[in-house]
């Protein structure tokens, strides 16, 4: 199952007290202040990392609780720092602190986000110590490290998407694309949820078939459209055979329209498949009636190389 949306609460570690100790030993039994500053408690990070391709990690983890510091001791000892916690989540993740709104794109490896700050250490007595206070009884408490609940949802991002009614034969198209294997089944429906595969660097996703009222949450299709949204090229899958392809089209559009008018605006190849299974006449009727769509038209079919070459072909150079 992919996780691609979780709630997580976060803290970051309180800060270590400072102490309120004077020094006594054999020699003094007198002495000044000595109490060392308390540690600071941990920083929680966010970082993007490939390991990680969804969210099921924070499945069962709830919480995630970076380390208090140590508080100071006698003999001015300071209390240690705690260690900062990084949590490594797939690119495309989206984080949305649910109190304040605000929103982090996970989109590289290298940038760490500092979602919560750790407590800074409370100072101990002795540096409280002055020229008209030289026995200060006081020590400074840790502050408290910050608390935060967020949100987070996973887009996956790819450069190719592969649309189209269920059934189409768009994870059929994947799995000889790419070094993907997703389910393949001939009856509608059969993706559940989106796979990704690599055609040489560039990742493309298999989404699950759009029906109509899709954007209204009929069908499994909209809440994978998401998933498509950061896409840089749409393949749009038509079987061959398909009697009305014009509407087997609009379908697929009208939905995209109602979810985001963006998706209408990135390039589209629109793609009959399976032509093994129709007839010559019937692929060059259905071509002709989609032409005047302005995109580019091809045909494929899994069982035929040559069409999956210029397939290929087509994607590299609309990349
Ligand atoms: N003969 C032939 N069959 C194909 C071809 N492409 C797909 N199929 C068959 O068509 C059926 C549907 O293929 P899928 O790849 O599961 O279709 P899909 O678009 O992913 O379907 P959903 O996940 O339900 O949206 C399966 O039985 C495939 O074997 C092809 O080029 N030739
Ligand atoms: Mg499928």
């Amino acid at each position: 199952m992919l996780v691609d949306n979780i709630t997580l609460l976060i803290k970051a570690g309180n800060g270590g007290n400072g102490a309120a100790t004077f020094l006594r030993n054999g020699q003094t039994a007198k002495g000044g202040p000595d109490g060392g500053n308390g540690g600071n408690g941990g920083n929680i990070y966010f970082q993007g990392s490939t390991n990680t391709s969804d969210l099921k990690q924070f499945r069962f983890q709830k919480k995630i609780r970076a380390t208090d510091g140590v508080s100071g001791k006698r003999k001015k000892l300071f209390g240690k720092n705690a260690h900062h916690i990084t949590i490594y989540v797939p690119i495309g993740t989206r984080i949305t602190d649910m109190d304040s709104g605000s929103v982090i794109e996970v989109t590289d490896t290298t940038t760490p986000f500092l979602l919560a700050h750790g407590g800074s250490g409370g100072r101990g007595n002795d540096e409280f110590k002055s020229s008209t206070n030289q026995t200060p009884m006081y020590a400074e408490k840790g502050t408290l490290g910050e608390e935060k609940k967020l949100l987070l949802e996973l887009r996956l991002i790819a450069d190719i998407g592969l649309i189209g009614l269920p059934n189409a034969g768009k994870s059929s198209l994947l799995a000889v694309l790419t070094n993907a294997t997703p389910k393949i089944g001939n009856y509608p429906f059969t993706t559940l949820e989106p796979n990704i595969g690599m055609l040489g660097k560039h990742p493309i996703a298999d989404i699950p078939g759009l029906i109509e009222g899709a954007s209204r949450g009929r069908g499994l299709g909209i809440a994978f459209l998401k998933h498509i949204e950061k896409t840089k090229i749409l393949v749009h899958c038509i079987d061959s055979a398909d009697e009305n392809p014009q509407k087997a089209y609009d379908i697929v559009h009208q939905e995209f329209q109602q979810y985001s008018a963006s998706l209408l605006n990135k390039p589209e190849i629109i793609l009959f498949t399976k032509t093994d299974l129709a007839t010559q006449e019937a692929i060059k009727k259905n071509k002709e009636i989609l032409q005047n769509k302005g995109k580019k038209v091809l045909t494929c079919s899994i069982y035929d190389q040559e069409s999956l070459d210029l397939l290929k072909q087509a994607l590299e150079n609309l990349l």
